[in-house]
């Protein structure tokens, strides 16, 4: 079965129509810190315009059996394409960018030569890739071009997209999963500079958490910002989970320590860890995220387990530059990328793995709750090229004319 087919059956398939459909185009914005005061958000929180918000297919009576059951297979086949929706969604802006420039280039340039590499090239750095990760797709690309004798353009299509997941994938075998284990209080610490989106992240991650039957309890480690307990304190009230807290202005270290004494008493499974923002050149704000760790570890033996950088895609460059920083004074043990939305750059993902070597755990597809999704190579290649993939027909076997190798897209993925 071919690349794009098996990505199509996957996120897309028979019900993704369905899904899609009812996609409502009404608007909902799920974020509390929107009800709160403008002024505590300064204009670096305000975004584009945002695009209609979606809401995934509910299940019908068909799905059930006369029992009013659904079949495991049926239940992963809805939430494999709803997955696929909401990255299909979150991704639209990247979408239209990179599949507009790989149109016009395979319309450009029709012969797979130099030029048609080099204009490849420059289109992905221009996307955010990141240039050695743009170097080693294309170079692999001119390999696989070669030792199948793919001439045209438009048959190197899908191969350039498969390539996409080969590469990340590669390098090393660090997981997105996250270390999160059952029977252990869990500690999640969120860290990054101002306005990335750490508060936000922690209310969705704090829903998802919980909609999976774990307690979950948030502290408000932000001292330092006016508003940012009281932005915490909305999220945990809209979530449901309790919320430890200090005064504005009180040591974050000793939220940290109480948060982790109540945190036990309660047999909380995951304590999620807010943190004020720091601009990854001042040292001395490095040392205090030093000093939070250390108490959270003493009280806590191997915590934090995670300590997530939460970057903002559509600040690029600059997101892999903070990156560098943060993992230079600490440890980083993956990485939250927010606001895919906002951007048409989506390549960001591939430079931030390839380069950094984080990996990227999850990442933000809107404002609503449910639009923190966990990062996964293949839902996020479906969602930015989701259009070549849907129109993608497979020719059956009996009429592809390809004696042995020439050009056969239809090879097994690796
Ligand atoms: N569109 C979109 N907006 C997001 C996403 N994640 C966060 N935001 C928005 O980004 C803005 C800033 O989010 P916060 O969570 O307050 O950021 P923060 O890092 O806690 O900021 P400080 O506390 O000031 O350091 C808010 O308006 C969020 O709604 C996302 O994935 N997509
Ligand atoms: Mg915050």
């Amino acid at each position: 079965m071919s690349f794009f087919k098996r990505l199509k059956d996957k996120f897309s398939g028979p019900r993704g129509e369905d899904i899609e459909k009812e996609l409502s185009s009404e608007e909902v914005s799920d974020d509390p810190s929107k009800q709160m005061d403008e002024e505590q958000h300064t204009s670096q929180h305000e975004l584009e315009e945002d695009k209609p918000k979606k809401k995934p297919r509910k299940l019908s009576e068909a799905d059930f059996d006369e029992d009013g059951l659904i079949s495991i297979e049926d239940f992963e086949e809805i939430e494999a394409q709803k997955i696929g929706a909401k990255f299909k969604a979150g991704l639209e802006k990247s979408r239209e960018n990179f599949q507009e420039q790989l149109n016009n280039l395979i319309a450009r340039y029709r012969k797979v030569d130099e030029e048609f590499f080099e204009a490849l090239e420059e289109m992905l750095i221009t996307a955010d890739v990141g240039f050695n990760t743009v170097m080693q797709l294309t170079e692999e690309l001119r390999a696989e071009a070669q030792r199948r004798n793919i001439q045209e353009t438009e048959d190197l299509r899908e191969v350039i997209v498969e390539k996409i997941v080969e590469i990340y994938h590669q390098e090393d075998d660090k997981s997105e999963a996250m270390n999160l284990e059952d029977g252990r209080l869990n500690v999640i610490l969120m860290v990054g500079v101002n306005g990335v989106g750490k508060t936000t992240t922690i209310g969705k991650l704090a829903y998802r958490y919980k909609m999976e039957g774990k307690k979950v309890m948030l502290a408000a480690g932000d001292t330092f910002r006016a508003g940012a307990i009281e932005q915490l304190k909305v999220w945990g009230e809209r979530v449901g989970v309790e919320v430890i807290s200090q005064s504005e202005g009180s040591d974050p270290a000793a939220v940290m320590y109480d948060a982790i004494n109540a945190a036990k008493n309660k047999q909380v499974d995951i304590l999620i860890c807010d943190t004020a923002g720091r601009l990854q050149n001042k040292s001395n704000l490095m040392q205090e995220l030093e000093k939070v760790k250390r108490v959270i570890g003493r009280a806590v033996p191997d915590a934090p387990h995670e300590a997530l950088l939460c970057l903002d895609a559509t600040t690029g460059q600059n997101a892999l530059s903070q990156a560098r920083t943060f993992k230079e004074v600490t440890n980083v043990s993956g990485i939250v990328l927010t606001k895919l939305d906002g951007t048409a750059k989506g390549g960001i993902v591939l430079a931030i793995r390839n380069e950094l070597k984080i990996p990227v755990k999850y990442v933000g597809l809107g404002e609503k709750l449910d639009d923190l999704q966990p990062f996964n190579p293949e839902s996020y290649v479906y969602g930015l090229f989701a259009d070549m993939i849907e129109q993608n027909e497979e020719i059956p076997d009996e009429l592809a004319e390809s004696p042995s190798d020439n050009g056969d897209a239809s090879h097994e993925p690796k």
